[in-house]
């Protein structure tokens, strides 16, 4: 690592919900590092995803897609994303391609009009353009809104104009020297790490509220006595109704028994070791809106 041209520093990643945040943090970092779905507010918390190579090392934050919050869980999580802007570098500004600005978009540049940083507008999914000209509007109606430093329409999923966003980031950060070890990928423990990839696969295996009702806490980690290639993995899936508790169950345990499986792979990884999993599920009624609930499952002020 040359010190005098090595580059580092932290560039937050902020937009509506679903806009492929999460997506573009992992592809990052190389690994995954926070859950995706095509559900709405599927990141709760702020989340680090590290980029290392000889040239630079990066610290994106991703964070909760900042929307009109209706409950205390909602607005610590539009909080946490205002946040994130604090002591970065840059700000990716993330949106897909519209024909119109969209009014939460708009509510969000307002609120980055006090920020001196320089702000990238990344319009993402531009693989779903019928015509590539389309792109040109979504590019004239931001761009009248707010002096972006760079315009980058980009796919993450096709990993189209991905190369030009990245050396561009490179320009506006700092020379320095590598804030973490090589092989940290993330700042958070792996107990979060579990609980989300849990949380990941019922957002995608459940529909309607049940995806904004669950929260998942990994309450022990251990080597298993009887064969120490296992690590035993205990964890409770939160609901807020008896009628959820059902769904997730399932009939004669269907349901519990696909999210353990789906999940077992992803935990493998996160902890390099064979793994048993046990799921509890448990009702705290209207978790989202009790402050203590909130802070007891991981969502604290701070943390989220
Ligand atoms: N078509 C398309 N879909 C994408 C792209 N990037 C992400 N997505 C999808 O958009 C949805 C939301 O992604 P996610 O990263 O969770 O969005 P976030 O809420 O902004 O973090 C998921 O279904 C992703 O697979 C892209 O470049 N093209
Ligand atoms: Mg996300």
């Amino acid at each position: 690592m040359q010190i005098d041209t090595y580059k580092s520093g932290f560039v937050a990643v902020i937009g509506r919900p679903n806009v492929g945040k999460s997506t573009f943090v992992n592809h990052m970092v190389g690994k995954k590092v926070a859950i995706i779905s095509n559900k709405p507010q599927t990141t709760r918390n702020r989340i680090l995803g590290i980029h290392t190579t000889d040239r630079a090392q990066i610290a994106f934050t991703d964070t909760p897609g900042i929307h009109k919050a209706s409950t205390e869980l909602g607005r610590r999580m539009v909080h946490a994303s205002y946040e994130a802007t604090n002591g970065v570098d840059c700000i990716l500004f993330m949106t897909t391609p519209v024909k119109e600005v969209l009014r939460g978009d708009e509510i969000i540049l307002e609120n980055l009009k006090k920020t001196k940083l320089p702000v990238f507008l990344v319009i993402n999914k531009v693989d779903q353009l019928k015509r590539w000209n389309d792109i040109d509007l979504t590019i004239a109606k931001y761009t009248s809104l707010y002096p972006f430093a760079g315009v980058y329409p980009i796919s993450v999923l096709e990993k189209k104009n991905l190369e030009h966003l990245y050396e561009d980031i490179l320009t506006v950060l700092p020379f320095g020297p590598k804030y973490y070890p090589d092989e940290m990928t993330s700042d958070h423990s792996n107990r979060f790490l579990i609980g989300e990839a849990i949380r990941e696969k019922i957002l995608n295996l459940t529909h309607e509220e049940i995806p904004h009702s669950i929260a998942c806490v990994v309450d022990d980690i251990k080597v298993c006595i009887d064969n120490s290639s296992y690590q035993d993995v205990y964890a409770t899936i939160y609901v807020e109704r008896d009628s959820q508790k059902k769904i997730i169950i399932g009939k004669n345990g269907a349901m519990i028994k696909e999210i353990k499986e789906k999940s077992i792979g992803d935990i493998k990884k996160i902890l390099g070791s064979k793994v048993h999993l046990e799921l509890w599920v448990k009702v705290k009624k209207d978790w989202k809106d009790r402050p203590n609930d909130l802070s007891n499952l991981g969502y604290t002020i701070d943390n989220v």
